[in-house]
């Protein structure tokens, strides 16, 4: 069992993945967050099928499980998280792990393998987290060099976000969504 601690952000992962902000995850936010995420980034044909294909991959991996059609509460989303780190912490971490590498490969679309601050608005907008001034403030807070994170520090954040059950520790995407992004 997880402690309240944990449990608490995973409730708030699952309303950062309600990108249409109905009180569900469906096909809808998959959609909404492709689409968004491809305007942002004006991205031609070719990009945009690549995209939607890893969208889709993403989603139907990490959150779906597998059925794509499915409507997942946060009961259910935090339950099957529960159930997976009791069951077995380092294979649920090994997981999560898997799960932010691929995220953020995908929202590096130049694929330097850094985070720019246009490609963090562009990510968090597309996930319907529209107000920039937070954005900004949430990114800054990984303290960038020459305006970029490394890809390998926001996954560790992310994966510390969705994994750890101390709250002593420090806990920059926790504290970005308590911001009110
Ligand atoms: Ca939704
Ligand atoms: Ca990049």
């Amino acid at each position: 069992m997880a402690n309240a601690y944990l449990v608490s952000k995973w409730k708030i992962w699952y309303k950062s993945l309600d990108v249409n902000h109905d009180g569900k995850i469906s096909k809808a936010d998959v959609e909404e967050s492709r689409n968004k995420f491809s305007e942002l980034h004006e991205l031609n044909d070719e990009k945009k099928a690549l995209i939607s294909e890893n969208f889709d991959k993403w989603w139907n991996l990490f959150i779906f499980g597998g059925n794509l059609d499915a409507e997942i509460s946060e009961e259910e989303f935090v339950g099957k998280l529960n159930k997976e780190f009791s069951a077995d912490k380092a294979k649920f971490v090994a997981k999560i792990s898997d799960c932010f590498d691929m995220f953020f490969d995908v929202i590096d679309t130049n694929k330097d393998r850094s985070i720019s601050e246009e490609e963090f608005l562009y990510a968090f907008k597309a996930y319907g987290h529209e107000n920039v001034a937070l954005d900004k403030s949430f990114f800054q807070a990984y303290g960038p060099k020459g305006g970029l994170v490394p890809l390998k520090d926001i996954v560790a954040s992310w994966i510390n976000f969705a994994t750890s059950e101390d709250a002593s520790k420090d806990d920059v995407v926790k504290k970005g969504f308590d911001s009110g992004v």
